[in-house]
Formats: C-alpha cells, structure tokens, sequence
C-alpha cells in the first residue's frame, strides 16, 4: 500500500528530494554487472537484504537470491523456463515476465501472489524472439514499493537469427537498467511516496544504474552493444550522447528492429527498452563519454508538486571511459529482422481506452481495476485497432501483456510515431493529451492478461484492466 509516512519522515523526503548530500558531483562509482543466470531449476528466493548503492554507501534491499538488481536470465528460444520464486517478504509477491508471452497462469497476474513463505512454479516454454526483457513484481498495490526496493531484473532471449548478425557480445555487451531515485544523507535509497508521488509517480534526483547510484564503465575504443531497460517507476529518458554523436537503435521492446535506426536520441518511457549500439571506435584512451537524458519539455504537462517537476530535467546516466584504444572493425548491419506484426487493414473491430487522472485517482475508461473483473473480451487471432487516448495531463506509458503491438499513428502532442517505435512494441509512452493508435493481435494463448499503465504509481492506485482472451 503506499504509505504516507510521518510528518518527520515527509519532511526529511522534501529535504532529500532537492538534491543529494554528501557526493561532489564528479564523484561517480562502477557499473555493478547482475550475475547471469539460466532459468532452468532455479530458484529466485525474495528477502530483504542489503546492497552496495555506490560511493561505499550500504543499506537496506528487497532482493532475488541477494542480488541488485536481480539476477540477469539468459535464455534461447525454444528453451524451458522453469522458476520457482520462494517468497520471504513480508509483503505477497508475483513476478512478471515483462515482454514474454506465456501462459496466463505464468504471466505473474496478481491474482496468483504468494504470501510470506508462499511459492510459486513457472515453468513454459520461451517462444520469444530474441531481444531485451524484463520482470519485476505484479503484486497489487505494491508493484511500485517492491520493484523501487529491487524486486526486478533483466531477461534476455537469444536465437539463431540474432546469432547471424554477429552483433557485439561477450564484453561488448552492456545491459543496464536505469532508475532514478530517492537517496537520503548516506546515499542509501529509500521509497516514501506523499500527495503529489501519487499524482505524478514517484521521481528523484539521483541516477543510479544496475543499483549503483551515478555509474561509469571502463570501455575500450570499440563498438558496444548496450540493452537498455528505463526501471523507473515515473520517469521518462530521453537517451543521448554527451559527444552529440548518434546512437544506433537495433531493437526495443519486442527486439530486433526490421533495420537498424541511426538516431540523435531516443525517448525511453518506464519499461521500454531500447537496444542500442554505441560506437566509441573514434574514440582513445582517457576520453570520457556521457549517457545522458537530454533536458525535455511536455507538451501540455508541467505545473505539478514534487517529484513532477523533476520530469525532462537532465541527468548525466552512465559514463563511459575509454581505457584502451584498440583497433577493431566497427560493422553496423542495416538489416536486422523480419518482424512478425498484425496489419491494420486486417482490423476487424476498434476498442477505446481512456487513460484519466483526477484527484488522485487514475482510471481506464472511468474504472478503477478490480482483481475479478473481467474489463474486455478479445477473440483469440483476431486483429484489433485499439485507440489510447491519454485525457490527462500526465503522461501514461501503456503496457500490455501477452503480445507485442504495432504503434500505427499518433494524434495530438507529438503528432507522429517516433522512429524508436517501430517493431513491435508491449508499452508505448502516451504524452498529455496524446492518442495512441495500435494494431494488436494475441496468437500466443487464451485466457485473464492486463493491460495497465507503467507509471508504478498509477498502476497501483488502479490505472489497470483485466483483458480475457478467448
Ligand atoms: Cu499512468
């Protein structure tokens, strides 16, 4: 449930929120790399524990098998899947396989959290193309709490197609996930969300990446592959070079892309990932790139308390420093992968859903989600248009499970589909105001799926439908 704390505790978040204490500002720690793991026969214990934030600062984590951020899964398709989660939080616990496309009864629906000591099984089949995945907690009402502690994790799927491209692996290969955050005078993290967090989403100041707060990597002069998740629970990335050099999109949430996409910068909402590659071959020894989000405006957005106003604010991300300069080919594929996607034309009916936010509550087509409620019907392969249409003031990232969608136009705010939504996609970032049209189809299984926004905060306080496909 989020909290609202005592006064003491508020204060100190007011104090803590308008910058951090105690760190000079060059000061920056090492990128810590999740232990890779395979899901077969694992187990993924939740606890609380404790985690290195960066900076020698120590404090306390929710945590997968000890690890922030949880371990990294690795996995091919076609593969099994196979994950017992054992819960020893004193909350209940589901996990979400974010992008994947399993069974309903392994997708993580809260329905099936599991209390205190509880377990849950999954085991099915990965029929995913490869790409960058996640997962993260789907508990009601406390997915913002426990994925912000660290209840979440990188899943990456590879196959043959992908191998072909002899795209940049091994230590070329830099997943990361970026959050931004809360940190108090020790540098530790801490989630305590008050009226305008519920509002907006809960923002901070500080950058952290893979659970270190303010990253940097050492990197030779070369061509990097870097799969990038945004973790936040609220805020939006906008991905660029300090350099002014472009960044290469060659997958996002659905995976490879049709054709690699040369970009100045590239917009990531909470849950979208962007899968990049990072040319640093004119780069030499000692030079210093910055990831950084760019500073942004929203349209029709702005004017909130707290956190909001840090939405579109610059943050410098993730560093790079070059440490050896090496002399190796830099090759860049332009084509990448046939993606399978519905096609509009097939549509054979329209459905509506209205993202609104007033007085604290945030609703879809005027309902608050209820666990047995079933909110929409979907025939199984049958191609849909489905319109999102953002009624707000506040931008909506828009995540539905079980399949990937086609972003076919966009009207209102930016008025275009933006370059890095092409391929298929599980989430899409709404601006205020803006409509969202998509073509969806589910041709992976039946049954009770969800379609929610990812702003963690909304989606607690009920921005979130059950979607039966039957
Ligand atoms: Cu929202």
């Amino acid at each position: 449930m989020l909290g609202t704390g005592s006064l003491p505790s508020l204060l100190a978040a007011c104090e803590s929120s308008t910058g951090p204490a105690r760190l000079p500002s060059t000061e920056r720690s090492p990128l810590r790399f999740a232990p890779e793991v395979a899901p077969q026969n694992l187990s993924l214990l939740a606890a609380e524990g404790r985690a290195g934030f960066g900076s020698g600062a120590e404090g306390p984590a929710w945590l997968l098998n000890g690890s922030l951020p949880s371990p990294l899964l690795r996995v091919r398709r076609g593969d099994l899947f196979q994950v017992v989660l054992e819960n020893r939080l004193p909350q209940d616990v589901i996990l979400h396989w974010h992008g994947l496309a399993p069974p309903a009864d392994m997708d993580g629906h809260p329905r099936f959290a599991v209390g205190t000591g509880g377990e849950y099984r999954y085991a099915f089949t990965v029929e995913d193309r490869a790409g960058t995945y996640w997962y993260h907690s789907h508990t009601h009402m406390r997915t913002a709490e426990q994925t912000y502690r660290g209840v979440a994790g990188l899943l990456i799927v590879e196959d043959e197609e992908e191998d072909a491209l002899g795209l940049p692996s091994g230590d070329r290969e830099i997943p990361v996930i970026l959050q931004d955050r809360r940190v108090d005078a020790g540098g530790i993290p801490y989630y305590q969300p008050f009226g305008p967090d519920l509002m907006a989403g809960y923002m901070g100041p500080e950058p952290f990446g893979n659970g270190i707060r303010r990253p940097h990597v050492d990197v030779d002069s070369a061509l990097y592959r870097l799969r990038v998740l945004n973790g936040s629970n609220a805020r939006i990335f906008r991905l660029g070079r300090s350099d002014g050099r472009p960044l290469v999109l060659v997958g996002n949430d659905g995976g490879l892309i049709d054709r690699s996409r040369v970009l100045s910068y590239v917009d990531l909402g909470p849950a979208e990932r962007a899968d990049l590659l990072l040319d640093l071959s004119d780069t030499s020894d000692g030079d210093r790139v910055m990831l950084r989000s760019l500073s942004f405006s929203l349209p029709g957005g702005g004017g909130f308390m707290g956190g909001a106003n840090l939405q579109g604010q610059p943050l410098d991300l993730l560093e790079f420093r070059v440490t050896r300069s090496v002399e190796e080919p830099s090759v860049i594929p332009d084509g990448l992968s046939t993606v399978p996607l519905p096609n509009p034309e097939d549509a054979v009916r329209e459905r509506t859903f209205r993202f609104t936010s007033q007085m604290m509550n945030h609703r879809i087509n005027g309902r608050s989600f209820q666990m047995d409620r079933i909110d929409e019907v979907v025939p199984f392969g049958e191609t849909e248009i489905w319109a999102f249409v953002n009624d707000s003031p506040l931008p909506h990232p828009v995540h539905l499970h079980a399949t990937h969608f086609r972003v076919i136009s966009r009207s209102g705010g930016r008025n275009q589909v933006m370059p890095w939504e092409a391929g298929g996609k599980d989430t899409v970032l709404l601006y205020p105001f803006e409509t969202v049209r998509v073509a969806v189809r589910f041709t992976a299984h039946r049954g009770l799926f969800l379609l929610h926004c990812h702003n963690l905060e909304h989606e607690d306080m009920g921005m979130m439908a059950n979607i039966l496909v039957e």
